[in-house]
């Protein structure tokens, strides 16, 4: 694999997930804190309440950053740490995050922040959270004081991760907080979040005249139908539209897709919280696109599901959270990505994958995660051969962590957690991350002090 000198390496992580510290420093509880609470919601009931303590010990997690030799540190910030009450700044809390950027850039590390991963405070969900319009003015009171805070340490900002999990995932399927089945709330809540990351992106321009790059990253998967009929072709496209499009479309094109838009008006019974501007906010030019991307999906027509599609079988390797381990499938997406949405450079902000992880004699040997991380940069550098313009890598995770409704069950991490100790073990897969950081910047004669 080879990748251009200006190409950046990165790692990343979450609040919720990592921090710990739920009560600390001014933070109050977030939906998230909330959804763990319900019996039944998250794997054995586990909870943010201390995570990765990462809160705490957040100088000893940047010298594992430094020693891995990546070029920049993907987090972001607790919006409950920075408004814990309805239009109450917590300096606190901003500190944190003022340290650890301050930390970063000290080891020659860029901070990437992300301003909205998921742990929106409880007091915007008790006013109805992003299903609100008002969510918009909340979220832009908490983007203006980070810009005014951290702008100057901050070498790139992502407005949202992922707003399909935390509008369909959080609204619609109710796996995730806040826990609802409402498709109609979904829709809202995901204009709104769209909304709000346009907004956010005009703000730093005009507002802060400032030039750090600044984007959104959205989970794609390819999906593929089950085989030629036209049943399952109808079933890929519905799928395609509820995963990629409904996201793509209004980001890259200003439209919603009208297909799916009649799909859903059997939920959705006025598209009326679309007000003048809005899809020309959305569709703000923006420095990069983020893709986060693990899996692709396959699907068969199904009468009895709502949107008429449902996952199919397939023989491929699977990673450990049963996702289709599809490296090739990657590459389409980034090909049609080019062909019909966006010429802007992309950064793959997230890829990685979970196993079943074990400690032997102090070492941790997860091959099948070093596969995975080798056969997804592989495609990046070939994807770069043909000219498709992705920028930088984000491995997924530094650390394992909370991964949401499977609590600590699946670990992400290229480092491995002892939740008890909070002891940090590199894994098999971090040494080689370190290894293909430190040829790549041999071979472009950059200084590399990397880990062995
Ligand atoms: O852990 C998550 C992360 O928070 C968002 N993207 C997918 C990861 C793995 O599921």
């Amino acid at each position: 694999m080879k990748f251009d000198k200006q190409f950046t390496f990165g790692t990343a992580t979450s609040s919720y997930q990592i921090e710990g510290a739920a009560a600390e420093g001014g933070r109050t509880p977030s939906i998230w804190d909330m959804f763990c609470d319900i019996p039944g919601r998250v794997y054995k009931q586990h909870n943010g309440d201390v995570a990765c303590d990462h809160y705490h010990r957040f100088e000893e997690d940047v010298q594992h950053i430094k020693r891995l030799g990546v070029d920049t540190y993907r987090f972001s910030i607790a919006w409950p740490r920075i408004f814990p009450e309805k239009g109450k700044y917590n300096q606190e809390g901003m500190d944190f995050y003022k340290k650890l950027a301050a930390r970063l850039t000290e080891e020659g590390i860029k901070p990437a922040v992300t301003l909205y991963h998921w742990d929106l405070p409880m007091w915007a969900h008790e006013e109805g959270g992003w299903v609100n319009r008002e969510s918009v003015e909340w979220f832009l009171d908490y983007a203006r004081v980070c810009f005014t805070e951290l702008d100057a340490v901050v070498d790139s900002w992502i407005t949202h991760n992922e707003p399909w999990c935390a509008g369909f995932l959080g609204y619609h399927q109710g796996v995730h907080a806040p826990g609802h089945t409402n498709m109609d709330e979904a829709v809202k809540a995901v204009h709104h979040m769209l909304v709000s990351h346009g907004k956010a992106v005009e703000m730093l321009k005009k507002e802060f005249a400032s030039e750090t790059e600044i984007g959104i990253t959205l989970n794609l998967s390819p999906v593929y139908a089950k085989t030629d009929s036209a049943n399952d072709a109808l079933a890929a496209n519905n799928a395609d539209g509820y995963s990629n499009r409904w996201f793509l479309d209004p980001v890259f094109k200003g439209e919603y897709p009208k297909d799916m838009m009649n799909l859903f008006s059997k939920y959705v019974h006025s598209y009326d919280f679309i007000k003048e501007g809005d899809m020309e906010a959305i569709s703000v030019e923006c420095d990069f696109f983020g893709i986060n991307y693990y899996s692709r999906g396959i699907v068969e027509f199904s009468a009895a599901t709502d949107f008429l599609h449902r996952g199919a079988y397939s023989d491929y390797e699977k990673t450990g959270m049963g996702w289709d381990i599809a490296p090739n499938e990657f590459k389409d997406l980034i090909r049609r990505l080019r062909a019909e949405y966006t010429q802007l450079p992309i950064i793959i902000t997230e890829n990685g994958a979970a196993y079943d992880d074990v400690v032997e004699n102090g070492r941790v040997h997860d091959k099948e995660r070093t596969d995975y991380v080798e056969k997804h940069l592989q495609a990046v550098s070939d994807l770069n051969e043909e000219g498709m313009n992705i920028a930088g890598y984000y491995l997924w995770s530094l650390m394992d962590n909370f991964e949401w409704s499977f609590g600590y069950d699946k670990r992400f991490g290229i480092l491995y957690v002892d939740f008890d100790t909070q002891e940090r073990i590199w894994k098999d897969s971090a040494y080689r991350y370190a290894e293909i950081i430190r040829d790549h910047k041999k071979s472009h004669n950059l200084q590399a002090e990397v880990a062995q």
